[in-house]
C-alpha cells in the first residue's frame, strides 16, 4: 500500500463548482448520476483530471452532454486527459448498497439507506475529486419506493417532491453552502421524526428534526434538548449562530463511529441519540449531550471552515472536542468533566503516544486516513487548543476565534492558520508553540523546589525532556500551598496562581516573600498534556488532597498516592510477597465519604483508583496479574477497614425520588455505586444480596446497570441470576444488549474469555454490527488482566476475530487491532504469544490496508 505524505500536498488541478446528484434506489442496486461543473484551477498546471472511485460500476461518461469513451480506468481512478478548461462532466454508475458491509459510502441498515462519507466515502458513491479542499454547491434528487423508503433526505433545504409510477416517489434537496464532499449525506429510510424549532438571536427560525426507527420517538427528547442547549451555548460563548433553515439528526443502528457532522443532516449512531431513564445511564445521557453538541459545533469548526487536507484533521477535531468539553463543563460539572478528560487521555492517548501508532497532532504521513481518527488527533488536539487558551487567556482566545472566522469562513485551511489567528489576536508569539503539532510522544516535565527560609524565597526549577523538534512551549499553572492549607499569595499571581511558560530545556522561577515552606501545586487543572515528575512525599500528597484549592490537583494528589502504592504492591506481589497498605489512606477515604450531595461526584472520582492500563504505562515490564491483584488488594483493604462507612454512605445516598439525569443526583448515584463496588470486594452473601436488591428494584438503568456491573465481577449465583434476568428483560433493546455484552467482556473473572467466545455465537452478537463488536470484542481487548493472559489465549482469540471481521468491515477491524498496541510492554513469553498473533493477522490472505497499517506498525 501507498504512503501519503503531507509534504507532497499540491492544490487541486480542477475545481468543481456545482454537483447535481440523482440517486435511484432499486431493490438490489442504486443508480447514481452526477453532473459536475468542472473548471481548471488557474493556479495549477495539470493536463488531466483524475477522479477517485471505489467499487463503482461505470455505465457512462459524458462531457458537455456528449457521451465519451476517451477516459482511462485505473485501479480506483478515472482519468480524463485533454479536457476543456470549463466543462460539464456527467457520470452514471451502479452501486450495491445492500452489499456494502464496510459502512462507508452508501449502505443498507435495518430501516433503509444511509451514507458515511468522511473521510473518503464519497468516492464509493460517485466519481469525484475526493479531497476536502474541493468545495461545491450540491443539489440532490432521490427516487425510491414510497412505502418502503418514505423519508428521502439530503443536505440543505427541501425544494420539491412528487410521486412516480409503480408506487415510487422522489424528493429534491439543495444545499446553499459550498462544502467538501465528505460532508455530503443522503438518507432513504422508514423513520419517525420528532420535530421542533429554534430561533437564533438574530431571529432565524431553524426547523429541527430527529429521525429514528419507527416506535422510538419517546427516546428522542434528551437529544433534542441537547441540540437546543448547544445552539444557545454557541451563540452565548462564541457568538456563532446556526446558518441553516433545517437541522436534521438521523439515528442509525449500524455506524462505524459515534456520529457525523454532514451539513444540516447529521447521521448518528443510535447510541448517541436514544435515551430514556429505564434504558440509558447517567453516562449515556451525558455522552449524548456531548456528541450532539460536538456535531453541532462542527457546523462552524469543520464545515464553514474546513480542512485543506486530512493531515489537518485536528484543525476541526481537536478544536471541536475542546468546544464540546467546555460545553459539557458548563452544563454539567466542570471539575468532574476535567477529571474524566484526563482519565481518558491517560488511559488512551498516552499509551497511543508511547506505542507503535504514535503520531503528531498533525501527522506527516499515513497509509489509511481512517486509522488517524485517534485519541491524539481528537484528545491531544483538544489539549493543544486548551493550552493556547491557557497561555493567551480566555478573552484573547475569543478574539482569536472571531479572527479565525473572519479570515477563513468558507475556506479549507491548515492548523497554521488557526494558530496564526490566535497569535495575531493576542499579540503572543506562538512560533515555538507550533511544535506541539509536529512532535509525537508525551513530554515529561521534571520539577523540583528549594525553599530558602532566610531569604523567604521559593525557587522552582522546571525541566522538559528533549523532543525531536526541540523544546516545547508548555504552560504550567502553579500555586503554592501553605502548611495551613491556604494558597500563598505571591507577586504576579491572580487568585494566588500563575501560568509559567516553560520554553527552555530547564528554567528557574523565583517566588519572593514566601514566609513558610510551601508545597507546590503544579500543572493545575492539567494545564498541559505532559507527565509531571515531582518528588512529593506521601505527607505532601495527603496535604494537597485535603487542601488544594484546585479540585483537579486534589484529585491528582489522590491518584498519585494510590498509584504509587499500587505499583509498590505490584512489585511485592511479583516477588511473592504480601502487599502492605498504609493506614493513612483510611482517614482520607473516610473523609471523602462524608461529602455533601454537591461534592458526591467529585468524591466518587477521588475514590476511583487509577486503571490498570494507565498504571501499566509507568512500569518497565508489566506483570498484569500482579498489577491486577495489587489494585484489587487495595480495594479490599479499604473496604474491610471502612466497611461501616461505606455502608452508611450507600444507605444515605439511596434514591430521593423519581430519576432525573441532573448532575447532582447523578453524582449521588455515582458515589453510591462506588460504595457498592467496594462493599462487594468483601464478597459476602449479604453484599451480593444488596447488589441484587438494587438490580431488581432500580427504577432507572444507571442503578440497575451499576448493580449488574458490580455483580458481574464475580461468578456467584447472584451474578448469573442478574445477567440472565437482564437479558430476558432487555433483549429487544439493542443498546441495552450492548451493555450486557460489554459488562461480561470486562469482567475480571477467570472464565471471561470462555464466556466471550461463547457470546460470539449467541444470537445477541453480530459481527457485522460495529456496536456489538465494540461492546464485546473491544471491551475484551481492553480487559487488561484477561486479554493479556499469560498463555496467549486472549491474543489468539482476538487475532482470529480481527481476521474474520476484516473481510466485513476493515475500519472496525482496524480499531480492534489497536488492542495489541502495547504488546511490547509485557514479558518475553507474552510478547512471543502476541507476536505470533500479530504475524497471523499480518499474513492473513486479503488483509485490508487499514489493518495492515496497524499490524505492520505494531510489528515494525
Ligand atoms: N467527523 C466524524 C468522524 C468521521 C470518521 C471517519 N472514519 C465524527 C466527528 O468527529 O464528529
Ligand atoms: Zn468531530
Amino acid at each position: 500500500p501507498k504512503t501519503i505524505y503531507l509534504a507532497d500536498y499540491t492544490p487541486p488541478a480542477f475545481l468543481i463548482d456545482t454537483v447535481d446528484v440523482d440517486i435511484n434506489f432499486q431493490p438490489d442496486y442504486a443508480e447514481v448520476t452526477a453532473h459536475l461543473a468542472v473548471r481548471r484551477n488557474p493556479a495549477v498546471a495539470a493536463a488531466s483530471l483524475v477522479l477517485d472511485g471505489e467499487e463503482l460500476e461505470l455505465l457512462s461518461v459524458s462531457i458537455d452532454g456528449v457521451v465519451t469513451d476517451r477516459y482511462t480506468l485505473g485501479e480506483n481512478t478515472l482519468v480524463l486527459s485533454h479536457v476543456p478548461d470549463v466543462f460539464r462532466l456527467s457520470t452514471v454508475v451502479r452501486i450495491r448498497p445492500d452489499l456494502n458491509t464496510r459502512l462507508s459510502g452508501l449502505y443498507r441498515s435495518a430501516n433503509g439507506y444511509f451514507t458515511q462519507c468522511e473521510a473518503e466515502g464519497f468516492r464509493r458513491i460517485s466519481w469525484f475529486t475526493d479531497r476536502p479542499d474541493v468545495m461545491s454547491r450540491y443539489s440532490v434528487t432521490l427516487h425510491a419506493d414510497q412505502a418502503l423508503l418514505p423519508c428521502l433526505l439530503s443536505n440543505g433545504n427541501p425544494v420539491a417532491s412528487g410521486v412516480e409510477a409503480a408506487g415510487r416517489h422522489w424528493a429534491s434537496w439543495q444545499d446553499p453552502h459550498p462544502k467538501p464532499c465528505y460532508l455530503f449525506a443522503v438518507v432513504a429510510a422508514k423513520l419517525d421524526v420528532l420535530r421542533d424549532s429554534y430561533r437564533t438571536t438574530s431571529g432565524r427560525e431553524v426547523q429541527l428534526g430527529i429521525y429514528v426507527e419507527p416506535g422510538r420517538l419517546d427516546q428522542c427528547d434528551h437529544a433534542m434538548a441537547a441540540l437546543k442547549k448547544s445552539m444557545h451555548w454557541d451563540e452565548q460563548t462564541y457568538g456563532l449562530e446556526c446558518d441553516l433553515d433545517h437541522y436534521m439528526i438521523v439515528a442509525v443502528g449500524d455506524f462505524n463511529m459515534g456520529a457525523m457532522e454532514n451539513k444540516g443532516l447529521n447521521i448518528f449512531n443510535t447510541k448517541y441519540v436514544l435515551a430514556r431513564a429505564d434504558i440509558a445511564t447517567d453516562l449515556d445521557f451525558e455522552n449524548i449531550d456531548r456528541v450532539v453538541a460536538h456535531e453541532y459545533f462542527h457546523n462552524w469548526t469543520g464545515n464553514r471552515v474546513t480542512c485543506r487536507d486530512w493531515f489537518q484533521l485536528s484543525l476541526k477535531e481537536g478544536l471541536t472536542v475542546f468546544r464540546d468539553q467546555e460545553f459539557g463543563a458548563d452544563v454539567h460539572n466542570r471539575q468532574v468533566a476535567r477529571i474524566h478528560e484526563v482519565r481518558g487521555l491517560r488511559a488512551g492517548q498516552f499509551p497511543e503516544d508511547a506505542g507503535p501508532m504514535a503520531h503528531p497532532v498533525r501527522p506527516a504521513s499515513y497509509i489509511e486516513i481512517n486509522n488517524f481518527y485517534t485519541a491524539t488527533i481528537y484528545n491531544k488536539g483538544a489539549e493543544v487548543v486548551r493550552m493556547i487558551q491557557t497561555l493567551i487567556g480566555r478573552a484573547a482566545f475569543r478574539r482569536g476565534m472571531d479572527l479565525y472566522f473572519e479570515r477563513h469562513d468558507g475556506q479549507a485551511v491548515t492548523c497554521d492558520e488557526f494558530v496564526a489567528a490566535m497569535a495575531d489576536a493576542s499579540g503572543h508569539d506562538l512560533t515555538q508553540f507550533m511544535r506541539w503539532y509536529q512532535q509525537s510522544g508525551t513530554p515529561h516535565v521534571k520539577a523540583s523546589g528549594v525553599y530558602d527560609p532566610a531569604a523567604q524565597r521559593y525557587v522552582l526549577t522546571l525541566a522538559q525532556s528533549a523532543g525531536v523538534c526541540g523544546n516545547l512551549l508548555i504552560p504550567v499553572t502553579v500555586a503554592l500551598i501553605g502548611p495551613d492549607g491556604l494558597p500563598l499569595p505571591f507577586e504576579g499571581s491572580i487568585d494566588s496562581q500563575c501560568v509559567l511558560s516553560l520554553s527552555e530545556s530547564s528554567q528557574q522561577f523565583t517566588f519572593e516573600n514566601i514566609a513558610v515552606p510551601p508545597i507546590p501545586s503544579l500543572l493545575r487543572d492539567f494545564s498541559a498534556p505532559v507527565v509531571l515528575e515531582f518528588d512529593y512525599s506521601d505527607e505532601a500528597l495527603a496535604h494537597l488532597l485535603a487542601h488544594d484549592t484546585d479540585p483537579f490537583n486534589r484529585w491528582e494528589a489522590g491518584q498519585r498516592l494510590a498509584g504509587r502504592l499500587i505499583l509498590q504492591a505490584t512489585e511485592a506481589i511479583s516477588a511473592g510477597l504480601e502487599p502492605v497498605w498504609p493506614e493513612r489512606l483510611v482517614a482520607i477515604v473516610s473523609g471523602m465519604l462524608a461529602c455533601s450531595d454537591e461534592t458526591a461526584a467529585f468524591a466518587a472520582e477521588i475514590l476511583s483508583l487509577p486503571g490498570e492500563a494507565t498504571l501499566a504505562e509507568q512500569l518497565e515490564v508489566v506483570d498484569p496479574d500482579a498489577l491486577h491483584a495489587a489494585r484489587n488488594s487495595l480495594r479490599r483493604y479499604l473496604a474491610c477497614q471502612l466497611e461501616a462507612e461505606f455502608r452508611a454512605c450507600y444507605e444515605r445516598l439511596a434514591p430521593l425520588g423519581a430519576y432525573a439525569p441532573d448532575s447532582t443526583s447523578a453524582g449521588r448515584r455515582a458515589l453510591r455505586t462506588v460504595c457498592l463496588g467496594y462493599l462487594c470486594e468483601i464478597d459476602t452473601v449479604s453484599y451480593r444480596a444488596a447488589a441484587l436488591q438494587q438490580f431488581e428494584h432500580a427504577d432507572n438503568m444507571t442503578d440497575q446497570f451499576a448493580a449488574l456491573a458490580v455483580l458481574a465481577q464475580g461468578s456467584s449465583d447472584e451474578s448469573r441470576l442478574a445477567l440472565a434476568e437482564f437479558y430476558r428483560r432487555w433483549h429487544d433493546e439493542p443498546l441495552v444488549v450492548d451493555k450486557w455484552l460489554q459488562v461480561q467482556a470486562a469482567s475480571r473473572c477467570a472464565e471471561t474469555l470462555a464466556r466471550v467466545e461463547a457470546l460470539t455465537r449467541h444470537p445477541a452478537f453480530e459481527l457485522r454490527n460495529p456496536n456489538k463488536v465494540y461492546a464485546l470484542l473491544r471491551a475484551f481487548g481492553g480487559n487488561h488482566v484477561r486479554f493479556h493472559a499469560a498463555d496467549g489465549s486472549g491474543y489468539r482469540f482476538l487475532a482470529a476475530q480481527i481476521c474474520a471481521l476484516d473481510a466485513i468491515n476493515p475500519q472496525v477491524a482496524s480499531r480492534l487491532a489497536r488492542c495489541f498496541d502495547r504488546w511490547r510492554k509485557f514479558d518475553a513469553a507474552r510478547q512471543a504469544h502476541a507476536r505470533a498473533a500479530l504475524n497471523m493477522i499480518h499474513d492473513h490472505a486479503g488483509l485490508s490496508r487499514d489493518v495492515l497499517e496497524i499490524v505492520a506498525r505494531a510489528l515494525g
